[in-house]
């Protein structure tokens, strides 16, 4: 029996990270081979070469998770939190030409995960606010989510007094601060320049 790491950098060709979720491997054959070839991998097979021999495990239920470099992965999302600033707009645009959207918030564990990860982002001096796929610029006071996930007030995480619900501030932020809690959503008027969080599928094979 072999034990692969909880993680393992793989599939660069692919220019992604990947996440084994397995990772006992059994070993099932060895034969040998008369010159070295790099190692494939496929969904359900791991072939290892070593010193002109081949090794070939097998993984039950292996699953690889994959993000694109330089973003996140959580549960099956991927995300990327920017470190320049632009209007909510400009952020979404940003967002759908690499294949996402602002970021759609569906659970208080990915809350946490987003809050946990943007806390490291600033300092005690500094804080930062990151536009959310969130806005009511369509009708004031009518949350819509970007990709038309139904708005739910109990899964909300507005700060204390938000959202405004003024006319000028018709999108949403998470603020960014080295004690923010779990309440740090605000609406801003959507010109303001802030950082982004955009999510998209984590890819699996
Ligand atoms: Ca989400
Ligand atoms: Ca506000």
């Amino acid at each position: 029996m072999f034990f692969f790491p909880q993680k393992m950098k793989a599939d660069t060709t692919r220019d992604h990270f990947c996440f084994v979720k397995k990772t006992i491997f059994y070993l099932k054959k060895k034969v040998s081979m008369d010159n070295f070839q790099p190692a494939p991998v496929t969904i359900s097979v791991l072939t290892v070469y070593f010193r002109n021999d081949i090794y070939t495990f097998s993984a039950e239920w292996q699953v690889w998770t994959c993000c694109p470099m330089g973003w996140k992965h959580f549960q099956s999302s991927c995300y990327y939190f920017s470190i320049d600033t632009m209007n909510w707009s400009d952020s979404e645009t940003n967002c759908t030409g690499m294949s996402s959207h602002l970021v759609v918030i569906n659970t208080g564990t990915e809350q946490d995960f987003i809050l946990n990860w943007i806390k490291r982002t600033v300092t005690s001096f500094q804080n930062k606010n990151y536009y959310i796929g969130l806005t009511d610029q369509a009708q004031e006071g009518q949350w819509h989510w970007v990709d038309q996930t139904p708005y739910n007030e109990t899964a909300a995480f507005w700060r204390q007094g938000e959202p405004s619900n003024s006319k000028m501030e018709n999108c949403a932020v998470m603020h960014a601060e080295t004690n923010a809690n779990r309440k740090n959503w605000n609406d801003i008027p959507c010109s303001t320049k802030v950082n982004r969080i955009c999510e998209t599928d984590a890819t699996r094979f």
